[in-house]
């Protein structure tokens, strides 16, 4: 561990030396390494990208051993007490946790999500746990680059389980899942018919969900939202690995039924590993981020390169002067 005494001036300034001594520490474990990488890997200046860059080819031997669970849930779900809770049990268990958000529009409601670091009180200050908010003000995209480089990071500094948690909002679930090897969905009751929260696309990306809060005069309501949801899932089509997700009630602030998510996440590992799906997924995912990564870059640096053109084309179809069409076809041929 570094002592204040020893740690590199470039590690107080905006200035990166991605060599031995930085790479060593970080795999050492040292936080303020980690922190410090990902905030180059969040950095969207060229100067950093290119760091960036040959910082996660150095620790690229050192990563993918994690497992990465994602957790989401609709706002006040009780998804950062669930953490607490969780985080607890598998830091007591001597695991190396690392928790993650993406939230796009943190910056929107000044940052509630993860925010909450002083909300999560029995694991903010334990040493084997590390709790990173989102970049604020950053585009979805960017949030998502950074979380998935964020991951590797986590991963070749020594952590064991990487949490990416997100508000439920639609298309923040669809990223965490194409991040993660578990997507766990936190839960509530008293849902209604539309069963609130856990909307039809939500749950058939869920591999468990969690309905919380089942503690005091809340039990029935979520024994009710548990059985809908369980009926509901056989109308599902069983996933390409296999997996029927699982149900299961709990209260994250009564430490109830938490080991049974764990057991059941580790259950759901076990079961890719065995079917093979594990690493397919996990090439899955690689593919979607290689292909998603490039079409990104292209469409920047063809809008970077023809701005003046693309907005005047916008201009003239707002006032009428052209159509739609047509102003996407002359966009198309500033490329010929
Ligand atoms: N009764 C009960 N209350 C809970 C439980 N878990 C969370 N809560 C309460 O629900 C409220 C919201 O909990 P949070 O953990 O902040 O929920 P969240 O999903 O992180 O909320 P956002 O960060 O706003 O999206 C708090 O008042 C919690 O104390 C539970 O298991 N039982
Ligand atoms: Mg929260």
């Amino acid at each position: 561990m570094w002592s204040l005494k020893t740690i590199p001036l470039f590690l107080y300034s905006n200035y990166y030396v991605i060599n031995s001594e930085f790479i060593s520490p970080l795999q050492q474990g040292s936080i303020l390494h980690l922190s410090k990488a990902i905030t180059l890997v969040e950095s969207t200046l060229m100067s950093h990208r290119s760091e960036a860059i040959a910082l996660l080819k150095e620790i690229m031997p050192n990563t993918g051993k994690s497992i990465r669970i994602g957790i989401s849930g609709v706002p006040g779900a009780g998804k950062s007490t669930f953490i607490d809770t969780f985080g607890k049990l598998l830091a007591d268990c001597k695991y190396k946790i690392a928790i993650l958000a993406i939230d796009p529009s943190s910056t929107i409601h000044k940052g509630s999500i993860m925010g909450d670091k002083t909300r999560m009180e029995q694991i903010s200050n334990l040493e084997n746990v590390y709790i990173r908010p989102s970049p604020t003000g950053a585009q979805l995209g960017g949030v998502q680059r950074a979380t998935r480089e964020s991951i590797l990071l986590c991963e070749a500094a020594g952590f064991d389980i990487i949490i990416v948690e997100t508000v439920g909002v639609g298309q923040n679930e669809t990223t965490v899942k194409q991040l993660t090897d578990v997507f766990l969905l936190i839960g509530i009751s008293g849902a209604g018919d539309e069963l609130q929260g856990v909307k039809r696309g939500i749950m058939e990306i869920a591999d468990i969900i969690a309905i919380n809060k089942n503690d005091g005069d809340n039990m029935n309501s979520v024994m009710k939202t548990s059985e809908q949801i369980k009926s509901a899932l056989h109308h599902f089509p069983i996933s390409e690995n296999g997996w029927i997700p699982r149900v299961v009630s709990c209260s994250a602030l009564e430490n109830k039924n938490i080991d049974d998510v764990w057991n059941i996440i580790q259950e759901y590992i076990s079961h890719q590993k065995l079917n093979n799906s594990f690493e397919k997924k996990r090439n899955d995912q690689n593919r979607h981020w290689f292909e998603d990564g490039w079409k990104q870059l292209l469409v920047d640096q063809f809008f970077s390169s023809n701005k003046n053109k693309i907005t005047s084309f916008l201009q003239s179809v707002l006032e009428g002067n052209m159509t739609l069409v047509e102003g996407i076809e002359r966009v198309l041929n500033l490329n010929k």
